[in-house]
């Protein structure tokens, strides 16, 4: 094989049309791109083929947050120092070839993320795990701000070319609704592993029309019908969930879940009929599908249908098939998030699945009578109530595995969420623990920490073996070493402190604390207590011109759902703390508030690695897991948190010594709820009427939308279907001003604070997602590894 410059230069000039040295960074990108799948084929092939023999794993996920593959694929392969050469030969800077991939942002959060770290992991241990999602054109809406209010635009993330998926028109399936039929076309992604020959595969589907063009509409002068019942099908895989608050919304968001589950399904099952014969009853010995939240549950409904109407298998087989077969994860406890669907969607779109979910039902209502339940019971537990669809229900009574995604959340599932199925079926729950890529969030994110980890621990096997990490713990009590550690940070922060500059054009100092909150927007998650903390603080240097407080940055990235209107007041909010607080000479460098537009995968590369507080302050027992939590940790952040999700375990790992944990736990909430009047605490907790009334006398400005009235009705009010201050955040306020303000006085000792991080560091090694796949793997889907060399 020729060397990567010359194939490079070969690569970019087929995508360009010119001469290298006149290409810009994103061509060398696509061409880079084209040399990295030229080079891994070979083995994707064979990969492919081993994993279809014998028992394999399916994920299927609505979400797929990979955010950019190409240092991730270099650093895989071994290739960076290559790259950098190749790439320099031409005058070019891998840092900026890198810095022109877009980001592949076909999720929303952390769930998405989740099942991209998953993805990695599963490569890197050689397991037969495949990913199946869709092929969205618009990602994740991109955020602007617009005088501190956010503003939605389209992410076409692969209208200029994208070389990671292959087309795999051979492979298409068609997929049947009632009133449309469209064309799946498989797009294969390659997840490649970390020292490791196989590659994986994400495989995202994306709809076509069964015919490109309807020619005969088009010559008999009716253009428009020839077009809309193109972009009818097109519409299918427009846009990651588009708006549902309205019912035509609703059936969109049914027919994509069912799209990508159907064409999945009808791939695994040629696949099992060429290596195993016709005997679908054996199915499950080779097959389970992981599934991701409710979004794929259509699945069950639909492997019946494939079974029964296509393979003449009786419902008793099928439906033991379809039993052994299917794993469904819990990620979120709020109601608003369990999906249901009205049954008339389903009677309009496929009358079919419709009817078999009914027999579900019937079936499912039938086994609890003879068993003895009551009917009140079996009303609330059955797939179908009231005139909906229960996604949720229907997967706990089909899976043969039920698990939630952090210790305490899978106990809540059990005790409470779940708690009727967990009472009948409790061997199907399980827990297991999130986690992360160490490839991606520490290797890949923090070179300055990777290099003093492999040197210390004597090579890089806890790239692949997170818990090394553990045998570096001692150095702890080594000073230089700490030494060092401390200067990693402040590179670190240099780094991000230029990135900043750029990008939102704010000076800040490396030498103040950097305190991040990066998540989704969501009142749970209490963005809203962090900003008054901010606003009190503020203050509080007012009161206090000549306060020697350790200087801070708070620094936040955040997205609110398009139709979120208080999610968006919060933003705003916080935009226009920053207003205030950025522009008053007398705060200076003591505070700065920086709100980080578009935050994504690349955003969260950059600040993480730079973050001295990792802010995880959720209402305990509303945040599932958290997994940027776990990002956090390992490049040496504190938490300052709640006892909420993978926190707790995050505490077990470190100590509380080593960790700002504060506010009420899951058991107190509902005695302090009793008598919990948020009124009294804005009167008589010092600094809470200032800063709460600084929201509407003019300080801060909402545009005359009325958003800030409505965010100080929420806290203070109640709309009758709720209490006041739903998530308790002016109840934990003072203990969380409390452990803030302690956290900055505790950062002055920098070598005191370097252990607390070297703590964190070297602990996080059960956050590594290879542990949880091991995990999966072992309980759940009874994998073997195939490496193919
Ligand atoms: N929003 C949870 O809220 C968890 C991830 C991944 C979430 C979060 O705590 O870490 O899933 N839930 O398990 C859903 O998306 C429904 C999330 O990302």
């Amino acid at each position: 094989m020729t060397n990567l410059t010359e194939r490079l230069g070969a690569q970019v000039r087929t995508v360009a049309g010119r001469t290298p040295e006149n290409s810009t960074d994103y061509e060398f990108w696509t061409g880079l791109s084209a040399a990295l799948i030229e080079q891994i084929a070979d083995r994707w092939e064979k990969t492919t083929q081993a994993y279809a023999a014998g028992r394999q794993q399916h994920y299927f996920s609505a979400e797929f947050l990979m955010g950019r593959a190409m240092l991730n694929n270099l650093t895989n392969l071994g290739m960076v120092d290559e790259a950098k050469k190749a790439v320099s030969a031409f005058g070019k800077n891998l840092t900026d070839v890198l810095e022109s991939e877009h980001d592949a942002a076909l999720g929303n959060g952390g769930l998405g993320r989740l099942a991209a770290c998953f993805l990695d992991s599963c490569a890197t241990q050689d397991l037969p795990v495949t990913g199946y999602g869709i092929l969205y054109r618009y990602g994740l809406f991109k955020q602007s701000f617009s005088n501190g209010f956010q503003c939605e635009h389209p992410d076409p993330w692969m209208e200029e070319g994208y070389p990671f998926v292959i087309r795999r028109e051979e492979q298409q399936r068609i997929v049947q609704f009632d009133d449309l039929t469209v064309r799946a076309i498989p797009y294969d992604m390659p997840i490649t592993g970390y020292g490791t020959d196989n590659v994986g595969t994400l495989r995202l589907w994306k709809s076509e029309p069964m015919e490109e063009f309807d020619y005969d509409a088009f010559n008999s002068q009716r253009f428009t019908d020839a077009i809309v019942e193109r972009e009818r099908v097109n519409d299918l895989c427009r846009v990651l969930y588009p708006n549902d608050t309205t019912y035509e919304g609703k059936v969109l968001r049914v027919r994509q879940q069912y799209f990508f589950v159907s064409a999945s399904l009808q791939s695994m099952v040629d696949n099992f009929i060429a290596h195993h014969g016709e005997d679908l009853t054996e199915f499950a010995a080779y097959n389970s599908i992981q599934l991701n939240d409710t979004h794929p549950v259509l699945a069950i409904p639909e492997l019946m249908r494939i079974l029964l109407d296509e393979h003449d298998l009786s419902w008793e087989d099928a439906w033991n098939v379809v039993t052994n077969t299917f794993a469904y994860t819990n990620h979120t406890v709020l109601a608003e998030a369990l999906e249901t669907w009205e049954y008339s969607i389903f009677d309009k779109i496929f009358s079919r699945v419709l009817e078999i979910i009914k027999e579900i039902d019937r079936r499912f209502r039938l086994e609890l009578a003879e068993e003895g339940f009551d009917q009140g019971k079996i009303d609330y537990m059955a797939p179908i109530q009231s005139g909906r669809i229960h996604m949720a229900w229907t997967a706990c009574y089909a899976a043969y595995s039920i698990n939630g995604v952090a210790a305490l959340h899978t106990e809540i599932i059990k005790h409470d969420t779940l708690h009727d199925w967990y009472e009948i079926w409790p061997e199907k729950f399980n827990n297991k623990t999130n986690g992360v890529t160490p490839r991606r969030w520490l290797q890949q994110c923090n070179p300055r920490l990777a290099k003093l980890l492999t040197r210390l621990v004597g090579s890089d096997a806890w790239v692949t073996d997170l818990d090394q990490l553990k045998t570096i713990e001692s150095y702890v009590s080594d000073d230089s070493v700490m030494q060092e550690l401390l200067e990693i940070k402040h590179a670190n922060k240099i780094d991000f402190a230029a990135w900043i500059k750029d990008r939102e054009g704010i000076d800040i100092s490396p030498d103040a604390i950097f305190d991040v909150q990066i998540k989704r927007l969501h009142e749970y998650k209490r963005q809203l207590m962090n900003a008054l903390y901010l606003l009190d603080l503020y203050f509080r240097i007012k009161d206090n011109p000549n306060w020697d407080l350790t200087p801070r940055v708070a620094i936040f990235g955040a997205k609110a759902a398009p139709g979120y209107v208080r999610a968006k007041a919060i933003i705003k909010l916080i935009n226009e703390i920053a207003r205030l607080v950025n522009n008053d000479d007398e705060v200076g460098d003591k505070l700065k508030v920086v709100f980080v537009e578009n935050y994504n995968v690349s955003p969260a590369e950059h600040i993480i690695p730079a973050a001295d507080i990792s802010e995880q302050i959720s209402t305990a027992g509303k945040e599932a897991s958290g997994t940027g939590n776990m990002k956090f940790m390992m490049n040496g952040a504190l938490t300052l948190g709640t006892l909420d999700g993978a926190n707790v375990e995050i505490v077990e790992a470190v100590g509380h010594d080593n960790a700002y944990i504060f506010g009420a736990k899951v058991e107190e909430l509902p005695a302090l709820r009793e008598n919990y009047d948020p009124r009294y605490l804005y009167e008589t907790v010092p600094g809470l009427k200032r800063t709460l009334d600084a929201l509407t006398d003019g300080t801060l400005d909402d545009g005359n939308t009325g958003m800030f009235h409505d965010l100080i009705r929420s806290l203070l009010e109640s709309p009758g279907y709720e209490p006041a201050d739903l998530y308790y955040v002016l109840g934990d306020f003072d203990a969380y001003r409390t452990a803030r303000d302690q956290m900055a006085e505790d950062y002055r000792d920098q070598l005191a604070w370097a252990r607390m991080c070297w703590i964190n560091i070297t602990n996080s090694g059960r956050f590594s997602s290879d542990r949880t796949i091991a995990d999966y793997s072992r309980d759940v889907w009874k994998l073997d590894a195939t490496p193919i060399s």
